[in-house]
């Protein structure tokens, strides 16, 4: 019997997964050059090419048949795929389970719809290995990983909200007043799996702070912490001080940002997925 977890790109590889497992690629566009977002990809070579690009840049989710070559030859793919709110690839990917199953006999492929995004996808594919190698079955991992999914946040501090708002992903409204004058924004993911602006703050020290007392009350207690940053290791060195000197036994880990994270959340951001 073959498992296999699918995610997407915008989950930036877990450190903590030993099981099979494929990121299906989404793509970061402009009228001059495709970036696939696979681990080949060079990030700091995109990233400078985009700053030096005028015309405008994009993404792009990945089509049916990139799931399809996702669940491999795999008899049972757990899945979840970053929010339907803002991106096609769940829906691509419900089509692509449903063509799976009806062209390989037997086999069971589930796929959450995460809400959400980065470090709280990885939450979301750590908790489905520990259910596999704890012996559960199909049915009993798909209504568990629902249940999991409710007790999961995603946070984040951004300088920049300028490519979300480009694509429209954020309102423009919101996005004009962030980096400016060092404003950054600290907000979450919300229940319907949008980008909810919470604060604005000046300077990071202070985002930094606001967003561990955010982690906070909205019901953090020093459960898995998973970060992922786009070359800001200072600041979430910063929270992770934070987070010891209070809860000392905290399972944390940190990744940098793969590049569809990277394009959309922009230079010194920092994403927190953790337990409630
Ligand atoms: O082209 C596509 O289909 C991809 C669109 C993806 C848009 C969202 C990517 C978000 C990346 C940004 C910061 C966190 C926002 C979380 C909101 C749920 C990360």
């Amino acid at each position: 019997m073959k498992i296999k977890l699918v995610t997407d790109c915008s989950a930036n590889y877990s450190p903590n997964i030993t099981q099979d497992i494929s990121y299906v690629p989404l793509k970061i566009v402009t009228d001059e050059a495709e970036y696939l977002d696979t681990p080949d990809l060079d990030i700091p070579k995109m990233l400078v090419e985009l700053q030096n690009y005028k015309g405008k840049s994009g993404t792009a989710c990945p089509g049916i048949s990139d799931w399809i070559d996702a669940f491999g030859d795999a008899d049972i793919v757990y899945g979840a795929s970053l929010t339907s709110a803002l991106s096609g690839c769940y829906n691509a990917g419900v089509i692509a389970a449903k063509e799976y199953m009806d062209s390989h006999e037997g086999a069971q492929v589930f796929l959450l719809d995460s809400l959400s995004t980065g470090p709280e996808l990885q939450l979301i594919m750590e908790k489905y290995q520990e259910m596999i190698e704890a012996g559960m079955g199909f049915h009993e991992i798909c209504k568990a990983i629902v249940q999991y999914r409710k007790t999961t946040k995603l946070m984040f501090s951004l300088e920049s909200l300028d490519n979300l708002a480009k694509n429209g992903r954020v309102n423009p409204v919101v996005a004009k007043a962030i980096g400016l004058l060092g404003i950054r924004i600290v907000g979450q993911a919300s229940r319907e799996g949008t980008l909810e602006p919470l604060h604005k703050c000046r300077g990071e020290k202070k985002a930094l702070e606001q967003l561990f007392s955010s982690m906070e009350e909205s019901g953090f207690h020093g459960g898995k912490v998973r970060f992922s940053h786009s070359y800001n290791a200072k600041a979430v060195k910063v929270l992770e001080d934070m987070i010891i000197a209070k809860y000392p036994d905290c399972d944390i880990s940190v990744t940098e940002n793969r590049g569809l994270c990277c394009f959309y959340a922009e230079s010194g951001s920092v994403l927190v997925g953790f337990e409630t």
